[in-house]
């Protein structure tokens, strides 16, 4: 007999690429709807193409769905799409990636970007009972300089973007390119944080850390092959968005029975449980959550700690943690 799936607890998300809740059905209609013509000519095809050896060959995928979204409505669709799917998995709170040179640089204006995932997040409070916000991650693997003239150009959204990240394809493209960019973000009264120890070394956490001034690791997972920056994350409480899901799909732990996240909250870092991708990685917050309790054996117990973690983690001001804890 299989056990009962556990319910779902309110639970903030922090590790959610709104690119990457585009579903391959909302990508064939909005690919109709611009008439863009993707390199998968129907469904069957599109759904073959989600399978991946590491992260560069998903982001290979990524960016080229993401050339569907045109307009603002087609962002405020994806974003409502999400929203009303967090909603349904416990999620109460939040904090949205968006990759704003994934679009610029291929013609979308900005505030064609954050104009459209505006318009859902507004209403997202009365509608799904989530409060959202978004954090601005500059892509690695281009020009420091444009993430240098990306952060006053987001000024007229502050009270929409709350912070600054770093992804895209890791390895090579250590956090110490963009030192300057994150010191221009700290000026702005942004918050920072960024991807590091997915496929790459510890090293690269270190890095996040020191030269980049993050309060938040994405990912992070590597940093257990460093007994010293473990202690350091322990003490400082540094926050881990853990994704199990994405690890799996792109092989950065061979299955979920041998993932990293018991270990880790044994270890007492405050890591918590998100989705990444979830369109393209096979699930949404709570899939994440229920899979890897069941792989990893996490009771009850562990779960609400999970959820207590991914408030404490967030960037909510602090009598809204409260209200939330
Ligand atoms: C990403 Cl899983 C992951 N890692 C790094 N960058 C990303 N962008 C979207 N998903
Ligand atoms: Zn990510």
């Amino acid at each position: 007999m299989s056990s009962p799936v556990p319910a779902a607890l309110p639970t903030a998300e922090l590790h959610l690429h709104i690119e990457g809740t585009l579903e391959p059905e909302l990508a064939v209609e909005l690919a109709r709807r611009n008439r863009v013509r993707l390199p998968h000519p129907d469904l069957a095809s599109l759904r073959r193409a989600y399978s991946f050896s590491d992260l560069p060959s998903f982001l290979d995928l990524y960016y080229e769905l993401s050339e569907v979204l045109q307009q603002p409505q087609d962002f405020t669709d994806l974003a409502e799409a999400y929203l009303t799917r967090a909603a349904a998995q416990g999620v109460r709170h939040a904090e949205v990636f968006v990759d704003p040179q994934a679009h610029t640089s291929r013609g979308v204006p900005l505030e064609v970007v954050l104009d459209g995932l505006a318009e859902a997040f507004r209403t997202a409070e009365e509608r799904h009972g989530l409060s959202a916000r978004l954090i601005a991650c500059f892509l690695r693997d281009r020009d420091p300089a444009e993430a240098e003239a990306l952060v006053p150009r987001l000024r007229p959204w502050h009270d929409l973007v709350i912070g600054v990240g770093l992804d895209s394809a890791e390895v090579g493209f250590p956090p110490e390119l963009f030192r300057r960019a994150y010191a221009l973000a700290a000026d702005e009264g942004l918050h920072r944080v960024a991807h590091a120890g997915e496929e790459g070394p510890p090293g690269y956490v270190l890095g996040a850390l020191d030269a980049l001034g993050v309060e938040r690791v994405d990912h992070g997972i590597r940093s257990i092959e460093d007994p010293a920056l473990v202690a350091r994350l322990r003490e400082e409480q540094v926050p881990l968005t853990v994704c199990p899901l994405s690890n799996v799909a792109l092989r950065a732990v061979p299955d979920l029975a041998a993932h990293p996240l018991r270990a880790m909250l044994d270890d007492g870092l405050l890591v918590t449980v998100n989705s990444d991708d979830p369109a393209y990685f096979g699930g949404y917050l709570h899939d994440n959550t229920v899979a890897v309790s069941r792989a990893l054996g996490l009771g009850a117990a562990e779960r609400r700690s999970l959820a207590e973690h991914s408030f404490r983690a967030s960037f909510l001001p602090e009598a809204d943690k409260q209200r939330h804890l």
